[in-house]
């Protein structure tokens, strides 16, 4: 039976990152593609170097051709620019969308039967995007953002309560952005809930206040050290999250911005909320309940992203 093939559009930090950890874990065969010439075939021969000492039976290759990634199972898009000190997410908006054009055609025309995982920035707006100029099934097409927020939220929790980020289970809904909704009620530590912490004495609420700001501005924390470019270790590591579940069937339950047509009061619009990803790709959007404040919080975030989309849309008018 052929291995699962993995196409990864973008082979810059995030690509490169992705495909190591796709070679790593033997999800298959790995495709970079860019339009940057010698990037996705420098860095596929440096990885397949990196396979005799770690001993992973995975191909991998890099193109300037749309053509290669035929058949595709899984395309991963990080094709685009980050940001820089100082720029917002929404900065990218015009030059990366000009980008999802290309790619959506590309992945249009050359593996129309691929789970997308979209992690380019505006990510909600992207996202939706990418799905208009692919047409693909809406199932089939999200973003990863929600299981990168999420991690954040847990790395920083498990440091103020000096615990093992395994047992921290966090969510993290709306938009990718300054208004993404961490959600207390629903992060727990071994099952236990935060407004519980809180009150057995483990944090205080000003402390959690200050762990969600940080998380909101987790992005941002990074871009400011690096002054290079954005993250992408953790990046990488959510999408391939994501990617697995999906190759694998395991019906993981992920927050990811995905197509939400009629849970949370939407109908028909890309989102950050909790999702089962299978075989079918986004299998499920769990309708969680929230109070009034958690509402309010992802209808604020709904409304930016929705500002967005219509941003795209004046820029871009074969998406109106
Ligand atoms: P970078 O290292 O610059 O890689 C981007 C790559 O895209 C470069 O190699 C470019 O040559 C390539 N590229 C540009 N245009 C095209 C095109 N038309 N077709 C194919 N390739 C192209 O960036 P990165 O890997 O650090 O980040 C990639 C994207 O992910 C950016 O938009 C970031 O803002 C975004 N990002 C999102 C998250 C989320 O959580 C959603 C986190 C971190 C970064």
């Amino acid at each position: 039976m052929a291995r699962p093939k993995i196409a990864l559009i973008g082979a810059g930090q995030i690509g490169g990152t992705l495909a190591h950890l796709a070679a790593m874990k033997e999800l298959g065969d790995v495709v970079l593609f860019d339009i940057s010439e010698g990037t996705p075939q420098g860095k596929a021969l440096d990885l397949a170097e990196s396979g005799p000492a770690e001993g992973f039976d995975a191909a991998i290759s890099g193109t300037q051709d749309y053509s290669d990634i035929a058949g595709a199972d899984v395309c991963i898009v990080t094709a685009g620019v980050p940001r820089k000190p100082g720029m917002s997410r929404d900065d990218l908006l015009g030059i990366n969308l000009k980008v999802m054009k290309s790619v959506g055609e590309g992945i249009r025309d050359h593996a129309p039967n691929a789970f997308v995982i979209c992690i380019t920035n505006p990510l909600d707006a992207m996202v939706w995007a990418l799905r208009e100029f692919s047409g693909l099934p809406h199932e089939k097409v999200c973003g990863m953002a929600g299981v990168l927020d999420s991690a954040r939220f847990r790395h920083f929790l498990s440091l103020e309560f000096d615990v093992s980020m395994r047992d921290v289970t966090a969510f993290v809904l709306g938009g990718h952005g300054d208004t993404m909704v961490p959600l207390s009620r629903y992060s727990t530590v071994g099952g236990v809930p935060l407004p519980d912490l809180v009150k057995m004495g483990w944090t205080t609420q000003e402390k959690l206040d200050a762990i969600i700001q940080r998380t909101r501005d987790g992005g941002a924390e990074i871009v400011g050290l690096l002054k290079t470019g954005s993250a992408f270790y953790a990046p990488a590591t959510a999408g391939i999250e994501m990617a697995e579940a999906y190759l694998k069937d395991q019906k993981r339950l992920l927050p990811c911005a995905a197509y939400v047509d009629g849970a949370f009061g939407l109908n028909g619009f890309y989102v950050g909320v909790p999702t089962i990803i299978g075989k079918g790709g986004v299998e499920r959007v769990v309708n969680i309940q929230l109070d009034k404040t958690e509402q309010a919080m992802f209808d604020k975030s709904v409304d930016a992203v929705k500002g967005l989309v219509e941003a795209c849309k004046g820029i871009e008018p074969a998406l109106a």
